[in-house]
């Protein structure tokens, strides 16, 4: 009699305390957020579920961000919300110096609209899905991921629905290495990007590989490597002393066609002032180059097509082009390659599906480089147009960028991975 009540409050104790266990010993080594290019503003909007109850909560995503900020004025509504006290560990990764009425604040960026405000430093539950690099898992959650608050004008020039960014810049608070610390997971993130026709899917994995894309092809097996830069200085804020959280690269020439355009090379590296040299970007649809290097590349590329109409440009591209003059291939437009020869003298390789965008109902065929002016902070923004469909993985341990190049010539593309949880 006594045994078997023993054994039955064992099994209850088992049925209801396992899943608990099982939660809380449940260490991911990576996790998923799908992307998706909103065709309007041409911004990748991720999703992440935030707050108690949880609620999706949609956001920019801004690869050289320093942290996730919402806005909190409009519809924050959670019962597990916590400020951060100044002087507090969170204030600190937060690197959040100002102080008001006891919570610590920092600097709410919105690099789209160039607007900016001052927000409080917060505290809820996140919860993000875990993967094996295949398919998503479960969703597993942070209790105490520390975030930005930012006000609703902050708003201004987000796709619709989007209540803030989301920083995936090299800071200890962006996404990347506040879930690598979470979950004591390696501090590398992948982001693999597509196009919005026909709308897809693109995928960001925080933690490291396999990156899986059917038809089975890990594409971490792949990568090429470049070593990732700091600027010293804060291209964002403009902030001297304060290093930029973005990742620069090192493109040490640029060849169209596989001859060397001419170039300017002190705009290639980052000078003291933290003027020069090339970052990727996000949130810049399109490569923008420093006016020089926009012209050299637009002229090489003009002379290599000598038998294309060139044809009146369509803003913000300058260089278009008469779209039956090109002809079509498994790789986009078939045009001459664009080469960046970067550090380690390896070749990010822009074949013509990343360096064409198609226009007036696809009649006219534009370089998709902008002209960036004469004395930009940053001499090349590597934008999405020319990210799509490349998987690129950033390591913050090693300080290093992984790049596949094209993903078409592994017969893949990032609407690829298998969002179907397994
Ligand atoms: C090259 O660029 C640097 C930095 O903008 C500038 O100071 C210099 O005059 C340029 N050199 C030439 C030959 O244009
Ligand atoms: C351009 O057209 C001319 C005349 O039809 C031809 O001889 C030449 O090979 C063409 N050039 C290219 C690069 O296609
Ligand atoms: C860089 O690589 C290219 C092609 O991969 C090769 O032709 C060239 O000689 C290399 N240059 C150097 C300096 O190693
Ligand atoms: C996606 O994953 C699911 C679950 O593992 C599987 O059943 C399905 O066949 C996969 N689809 C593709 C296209 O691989
Ligand atoms: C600390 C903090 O900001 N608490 C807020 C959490 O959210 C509720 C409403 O949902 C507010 O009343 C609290 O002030």
């Amino acid at each position: 009699m006594a045994l078997s009540y023993n054994f039955l409050l064992l099994c209850s104790l088992l049925f209801f305390v396992s899943p608990i266990v099982a939660q809380t010993s449940f260490r991911p080594k990576a996790l998923v957020l799908p992307v998706q290019k909103d065709a309007a503003t041409l911004q990748y909007i991720t999703q992440i579920k935030q707050r108690t109850p949880l609620v999706p909560v949609k956001l920019a995503v801004h690869l050289g961000g320093n942290i996730l900020w919402v806005d909190c004025e409009k519809g924050y509504v959670s019962s597990t919300n916590k400020t951060a006290r100044c002087g507090s560990a969170q204030c600190n990764l937060a690197n959040a110096k100002a102080c008001g009425g006891g919570i610590c604040g920092a600097g709410v960026n919105n690099p789209i609209s160039n607007t900016g405000t001052s927000g409080d430093i917060r505290i809820d539950v996140l919860s993000i899905q875990s993967t094996n690099g295949r398919n998503p898992g479960r969703a597993v959650t942070v209790p105490n991921f520390i975030f930005l608050c930012g006000s609703e004008f902050v708003l201004q020039g987000l796709a619709n629905g989007v209540v803030g960014i989301a920083g995936l810049g090299r800071s200890k608070v962006a996404l990347p290495l506040q879930l690598a610390a979470a979950f004591s997971f390696d501090r590398k993130f992948a982001i693999c990007l597509s196009p919005a026709f026909p709308r897809t899917n693109g995928v960001i994995i925080f933690g490291d590989g396999p990156y899986v894309l059917s038809p089975n092809v890990d594409v971490s097996k792949s990568l090429t490597y470049t070593p990732l830069f700091i600027n010293p200085v804060n291209t964002e804020s403009g902030f001297l002393g304060e290093p930029s959280v973005e990742y620069f690269i090192g493109v040490k020439s640029i060849r169209v066609s596989d001859k060397a355009i001419p170039l300017n090379t002190t705009l290639l590296s980052i000078d003291s002032e933290g003027f020069g040299g090339t970052k990727i970007s996000t949130v810049n649809p399109y490569t923008v180059l420093e006016t020089s290097i926009y012209n050299a590349l637009v002229q090489a590329f003009v002379n290599a097509m000598p038998n294309v109409t060139r044809v009146a440009p369509v803003a913000p591209l300058g260089a278009c082009f008469k779209s039956s003059d090109i002809v079509s291939s498994r790789f986009g437009p078939s045009v001459p390659p664009i080469d960046l020869v970067l550090q380690n003298n390896v070749s990010w390789s822009i074949i013509g599906a990343n360096s064409i965008v198609r226009v007036n109902n696809n009649d006219v065929s534009c370089l998709g480089f902008v002209d960036g002016g004469v004395r930009p902070m940053t001499s090349i923004v590597i934008g999405g147009h020319q990210l799509e469909n490349n998987l690129l993985q950033f390591d913050l341990a090693s300080s290093r960028l992984g790049f596949s190049n094209s993903l078409l010539f592994q017969r893949t593309v990032c609407d690829n991975f298998n969002f179907t949880s397994a």
